[in-house]
């Protein structure tokens, strides 16, 4: 077997079968294509003016998707977004010439609005919306919509990792600590105030700092 980094090269000899287990570590995608999400109301099978990708060279990838809201059905949603759970900033890449409202769902919860978004042309300048949602391990569902009047455009959604949920129950139990004054070390001997390391109280360990 030979490898460079990125391919694996092996010799089987005439009428041989060899077979390999390939294990790795998964990657979080960060961006997510409009274009490429599902449009619930697809203008294709539901007719105009319903959700649909459209081409703009201005578009990250040249395509966005359009014709979005208007309608509570007329949404938009990313079904596989891979996370390991946390906090993430979530950027939504959008262009609508008019103001106009966009509504955000994660996992079936109503995130509320952003309102007024006008990014000053329909798909050749684009603008950014940030805001902070909480990602569950595993699949998330991100959707987007308007059921009240058209949405922006959508270029596409990005999602950038803040803390994950990991860092999170660490933090926490930081944040706990700092309440708890009865803190012991191994040997079960009352620590001072200032001590900084591992320490036992309330049935568990805690990282003093
Ligand atoms: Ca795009």
């Amino acid at each position: 077997m030979w490898q460079d980094g990125k391919r694996v090269t092996v010799n089987i000899p005439a009428h041989g079968s060899q077979a390999y287990f390939v294990t790795g570590t998964r990657m979080e995608r960060k961006r997510y294509q409009g274009e490429e999400a599902w449009a619930n109301k697809y203008q294709e099978i539901n007719g105009f003016p319903n959700a649909r990708p459209m081409e703009a060279g201005a578009a990250d990838q040249g395509a966005y998707m359009g014709w979005l809201g208007n309608l509570k059905g007329n949404y938009m949603e990313w079904r596989n977004v891979y996370s390991q759970g946390g906090r993430y900033k979530l950027a939504i890449r959008y262009a609508t010439a008019e103001n106009r409202d966009l509504q955000l769902h994660v996992n079936g919860e109503d995130q509320g609005f952003f309102n007024d978004l006008n990014s000053g042309g329909w798909d050749d300048k684009w603008s950014t919306q940030e805001v902070e949602v909480t990602m569950q391990p595993g699949y998330n569902v991100i959707r987007l919509g308007n059921p009240v009047g058209f949405a922006p455009n959508i270029d596409y959604i990005e999602l950038t990792l803040l803390e994950s949920a990991q860092q999170s129950a660490v933090n926490n139990i930081r944040l706990q600590q700092s309440d708890t004054s009865q803190l012991y070390d191994l040997n079960g001997r009352q620590l001072p105030a200032n001590y900084s390391g591992i320490a036992i109280g309330d049935h568990r360990k805690h990282i003093k700092r």
